[in-house]
């Protein structure tokens, strides 16, 4: 099981979405949960890849056969997490994109991934997302939370204006505001007046529990809720 695991890490690493998918099917079929996958191959291969990126031993084109991998066992897992999910009972609405201008999707749908699995219900508008569509999401849905993922310096600033976006229609009251990614920090969290900055996935579904329970009146009603 732990062979599995090691092989589906190096498939990652080395950019073949077809052994990732196969690999992502024998550790299921050998009973490994989906969230310790992701946790023990996905994210250390995703890490390692990042560092040889930064070392300059990876480029772009290695990036993206990593991040393709990275998919391919990602949609492997999610069908048996959602259906763990369904049994349960929705604990909130969540509204999660990357920030217009930016197209790192990785990180944005780990955390839906793993807040999905927690509990939530999740609506992931994808990347290179526009205020006015957060916007418009969080009004239809009637979110609870919203998440902004960011990887870039020069696109972190749309988290701002995306805030910004969400008081002028007069939502920011009603929703909490997460932002994560590389760039961001706790003290950016503070100068654009969101409600937390989170560091990793499994960070999100803590931040977020904590987030809502402190929310007037406890456990707050999913928009979704019947
Ligand atoms: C993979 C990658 C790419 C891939 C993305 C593929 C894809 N489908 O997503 C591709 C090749 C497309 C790419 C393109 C570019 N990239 Co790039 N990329 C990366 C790399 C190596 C890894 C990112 C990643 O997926 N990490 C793995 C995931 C799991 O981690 P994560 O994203 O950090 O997410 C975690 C947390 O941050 C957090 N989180 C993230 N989002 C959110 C959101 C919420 C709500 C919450 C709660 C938490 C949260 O939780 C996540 C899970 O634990 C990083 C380097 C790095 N170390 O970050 C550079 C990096 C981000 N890229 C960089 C650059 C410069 C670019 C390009 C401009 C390159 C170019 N010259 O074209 C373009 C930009 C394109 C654009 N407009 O967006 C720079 C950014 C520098 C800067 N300071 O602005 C980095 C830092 C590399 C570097 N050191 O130079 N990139």
């Amino acid at each position: 099981m732990g062979d599995i695991l090691k092989q589906l890490q190096e498939a990652i690493i080395i950019g073949e979405p077809d052994q990732a998918r196969g690999l992502a099917t024998q550790a299921l079929e050998a009973g490994v949960a989906p969230l310790v996958a992701i946790e023990e191959a996905l994210n250390p291969g995703m890490q390692v890849v990042g560092d040889r990126y930064e070392r300059g031993e990876y480029f772009i084109p290695d990036l993206m056969m990593a991040a393709e991998a990275m998919k391919t066992a990602m949609a492997v897992f999610e069908p048996v997490l959602m259906a763990r999910q369904e049994q349960r009972q929705v604990l909130g609405t969540v509204v999660i994109g990357t920030v217009e201008g930016d197209i790192h999707e990785i990180g944005k749908s780990l955390v839906a991934t793993m807040l999905s699995a927690a509990g939530f219900q999740v609506h992931d508008l994808g990347v290179d997302v526009p205020a006015g569509e957060f916007v418009e999401q969080v009004q239809e849905t009637r979110a609870n939370v919203v998440g902004l993922s960011a990887l870039l310096t020069t696109t972190m600033r749309n988290q701002g204006v995306i805030i910004e976006a969400l008081k002028e229609a007069g939502l920011r009251e009603q929703v909490k505001v997460i932002i994560g990614g590389a760039p961001a920090s706790p003290e950016w969290a503070q100068i654009i007046g969101a409600d937390a900055y989170v560091e990793n996935a499994n960070e999100a579904v803590a931040v977020v529990r904590g987030l809502l329970g402190s929310h007037k009146g406890g456990k707050m009603r999913s928009g979704g809720e019947r």
